[in-house]
Order: C-alpha cells, then sequence, then structure tokens
C-alpha cells in the first residue's frame, strides 16, 4: 500500500487543545506507526503550541506549524497540505485532535485510498456510521446540514461536512488550493464539492464519531451562518450545470 500511495501524514489543526493533543498523538503513533504528524496550531491562548514542540522534539514523526493566530479550520489545513505536498507527502489526512476522530479506524480510510478512491470520507451517516455521545442538538445539525447540502449540491455523499478523511496528494493537487476560501465547516463541503466536480472518485467508510471529553467545541454560529451562505451560493450558482449534467 506505501509504495502505491506514497508516505502518510496526517493534519491535525488544533486551537487551545493542550489537554488532548498528548493522548491523540500517542494513539496515532501506535495505531499507524509509519505515519506522520502536523500539528497546525493557531497560536493557541493555552500553550497548546508549546505542548506540541515538546511531543515534536522527542519523535522525528512529528511536526509543528505555528500559525499567528486564529483563522478558522480550513485555512489551517490548506496551510498544512501546502506543506506536505511540499514535503512530497502522498496522503494528506485530516483528523481532529479532541478524539472524535479514532486514529485506530485510520487504516481503514487508507485501505479505501489504495483501493482507488481519490479521496475517502470517514462517514458517520453511511450504514454502519455511528456517534457516540452527541447532544441531539449537534446530531440534528450535522444530518440536517448534510441533508441540505445534498439537495443543493446533488452531491452523491452521505457525509459532506465530515472531517476524517484522506487524500491522494494528486486530488489536492487537481482540485486546486489557491482559491479556497471557506474557513470554518464548509471548507468540508467545498473540497468534497471540488473533488466530485473533477470527476474524481469519493469513497465514504463507516466511522465511530465519539464527542470529545476534554476541553470545548469551536463550533459556532458565526461557523453554521458561513455554511449556510456559502452552500446556497454554490447551489444557485451551480445549477445551470447540475440541469446540463449531474453536480
Ligand atoms: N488551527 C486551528 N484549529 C482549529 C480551529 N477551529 C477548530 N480547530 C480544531 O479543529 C478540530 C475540530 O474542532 P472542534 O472544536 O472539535 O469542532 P467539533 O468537533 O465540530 O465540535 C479540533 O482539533 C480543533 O482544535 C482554528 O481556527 N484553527
Ligand atoms: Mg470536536
Amino acid at each position: 500500500m506505501e509504495r502505491m500511495l506514497g508516505r502518510v501524514l496526517v493534519i491535525v489543526p488544533t486551537y487551545n487543545e493542550r489537554e488532548n493533543l498528548p493522548m491523540i498523538t500517542e494513539r496515532l503513533r501506535k495505531a499507524v506507526p509509519k505515519a506522520h504528524l502536523l500539528i497546525a496550531d493557531d497560536n493557541s491562548p493555552d500553550g497548546t503550541g508549546a505542548v506540541a514542540d515538546e511531543l515534536a522534539a522527542d519523535d522525528d514523526h512529528i511536526h509543528v506549524l505555528h500559525r499567528p493566530g486564529k483563522q478558522g479550520l480550513g485555512a489551517a489545513y490548506i496551510a498544512g497540505f501546502r506543506w506536505g505536498l511540499k514535503e512530497d507527502f502522498g496522503v494528506l489526512v485530516e483528523m481532529d485532535a479532541d478524539g472524535s476522530h479514532q486514529p485506530e479506524e485510520l487504516p481503514k480510510l487508507l485501505e479505501a485510498l489504495a483501493d482507488g478512491a481519490d479521496l475517502v470520507i470517514g462517514s458517520r451517516w453511511v450504514p454502519g456510521g455511528k456517534v457516540v455521545n452527541w447532544p441531539a442538538s449537534r446530531e440534528f445539525l450535522s444530518r440536517g446540514a448534510n441533508v441540505y447540502t445534498r439537495m443543493m449540491l446533488g452531491v452523491p455523499v452521505r457525509d459532506a461536512t465530515a472531517g476524517f478523511r484522506a487524500y491522494r496528494a494528486a486530488t489536492l493537487e487537481k482540485i486546486g488550493l489557491d482559491d479556497v476560501e471557506s474557513q470554518g465547516y464548509c471548507f468540508q463541503v467545498d473540497l468534497t464539492l471540488r473533488t466530485v466536480r473533477d470527476g474524481l472518485r469519493v469513497a465514504e467508510v463507516p466511522i465511530t464519531f465519539v464527542d470529545r471529553t476534554i476541553g470545548t467545541s469551536k463550533m459556532n454560529r458565526g461557523i453554521v451562518a458561513e455554511a449556510l451562505w456559502r452552500v446556497t451560493t454554490w447551489g444557485v450558482s451551480g445549477l445551470p450545470r447540475r440541469l446540463r449534467r449531474r453536480y
């Protein structure tokens, strides 16, 4: 698998995850020892950046990208992708720092990529997918966002907002990152739409998403509002092409 796909880089964006970072790092290093880890920290006030530096000092598979301030999940991932592409990684993985995405499930995502997918999404909303400990309001929001996304954009994906995913380097090079403006969670929808529109293959594998037990969610109304207006705008502007063919 490694020969075909190249080296694996797992990008973990962090904002105030000081207590979660050592746990998730250890789990990832154990679950997929060959993978490298890039922590993309937005100068977290709680000192997550310093914790990341300590972890990196002891392990040549751990790297840190220090960013000047909170710029959103999307911007952190774009910076991480650019770093990984420059360093010649063949697979770029997105994973949260809070334990919601279980490193032990990463091999399953990588297998689906090796089987021929261009993007693999760890999905909560396909058969076999699960959510543990999420408040009903968050489940409603996520399900609703996905129904709306599918309706507006017509993408054949059950969990387009999911943040546990694996991209081939070639996929990111083809879809292009220069004009991505999405900052919050609609970043995930944005890249899914680009991948589908470029005719690339998206596979979804079921995962068990476990809500964080430590720290707080960075989800807020601004992030929901951004997603709503961007998905609506993409949906409306994409209508003519959807009428001509799919998507
Ligand atoms: N670098 C960076 N990371 C972020 C930012 N916002 C969220 N994150 C990280 O993105 C991941 C997902 O965010 P989280 O708050 O857990 O969202 P939720 O799981 O949807 O409630 C976590 O690892 C956060 O620390 C940001 O602005 N910058
Ligand atoms: Mg989370």
